[in-house]
């Protein structure tokens, strides 16, 4: 099989496919892409979207972290990325839409609001990337691609804030489906291939981390994904982070 991912340094769900084909045992290659820029490139490229991650296996193009988690299962049944029970099939399913649609975007919001507050933090989350430049000058020349990634994603002060309010669920919900086994069970499936990146993403920033260390979703994280690259010293106003804190407190 000759597999190519197309991600950008610090993509969750990049970083979930990376998990994903490792799981699998499927030797792959990766383009390390700027971001924005990204979407030019794998649009050229031919795949249908201007998202990453993007796979190319064998020449046919794959592009969703969901999309690509069913067709590396079906290239390579074992180890199975979902339970053969149906019901259990469908929490693991449903999980991983949550992490798909619910969790990764407001943790890419955060992000790219925090960069724009600060990008020198931005060399970190490139360590180990293959950007084609020197890391030193794509951090330098890194301004617009932030204004651009902050306008894309709508990272406003009222979004980040609304996300910080909202984040306690959203951990308290991992937690939950930890506590059914549908997440960090005896094997790992795709919805914790999913769902621990944006946690250990979220991690990346110093006002976060002890917020989830603690609790069952920081043992996912411990367990799937000991460590994605990035540090992001104290950034968030304290009274948006306030809800989360006692949302914390009282669970
Ligand atoms: N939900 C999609 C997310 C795809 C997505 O939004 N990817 C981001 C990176 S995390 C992207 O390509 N953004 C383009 C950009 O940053 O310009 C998936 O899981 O594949």
């Amino acid at each position: 099989m000759n597999v190519r991912l197309y991600t950008i340094p610090g993509s969750h769900p990049g970083e979930a496919v990376q998990l994903m084909l490792r799981h699998k045992g499927i030797p792959f290659k990766r383009t390390d892409l700027f971001p924005a820029i990204s979407r030019v490139i794998v649009r050229s490229l031919r795949f249908p979207g201007p998202t990453v991650p993007a796979l190319k296996i064998d020449g046919e193009r794959i592009q969703g972290s969901r999309e690509i988690s069913r067709e590396l299962d079906r290239l390579q049944p074992k180890p199975p990325f979902f339970p053969a029970d149906p019901d259990k099939r469908a929490a693991v399913e449903e999980a991983e839409r949550f992490g798909d649609e619910d969790l990764q975007h407001p943790i890419r919001q955060i992000l790219w609001w925090a960069f724009q507050k600060d990008s020198s933090p931005l060399r970190s989350y490139s360590e180990g990337a293959k950007l084609g430049i020197p890391i030193g000058i794509a951090v330098r020349t890194a301004a617009p691609i932030i204004a651009l990634e902050k306008r894309i994603n709508a990272a406003s002060d009222e979004n980040v804030r609304a996300d910080l309010a909202a984040l306690g669920s959203l951990l308290q919900r991992v937690d939950d489906l930890i506590a059914a086994g549908t997440l960090n069970g005896e094997e790992l499936n795709a919805a914790d291939f999913q769902i621990a990146p944006s946690l250990s993403l979220a991690m990346t920033l110093q006002d976060l981390r002890p917020l989830i260390d603690a609790r069952p979703a920081g043992q996912l994280v411990k367990r799937v994904q000991p460590q994605i690259a990035g540090d992001f010293p104290p950034i968030l106003p304290p009274a948006w982070l306030q809800p989360l804190r006692d949302a914390v407190a009282t669970s």
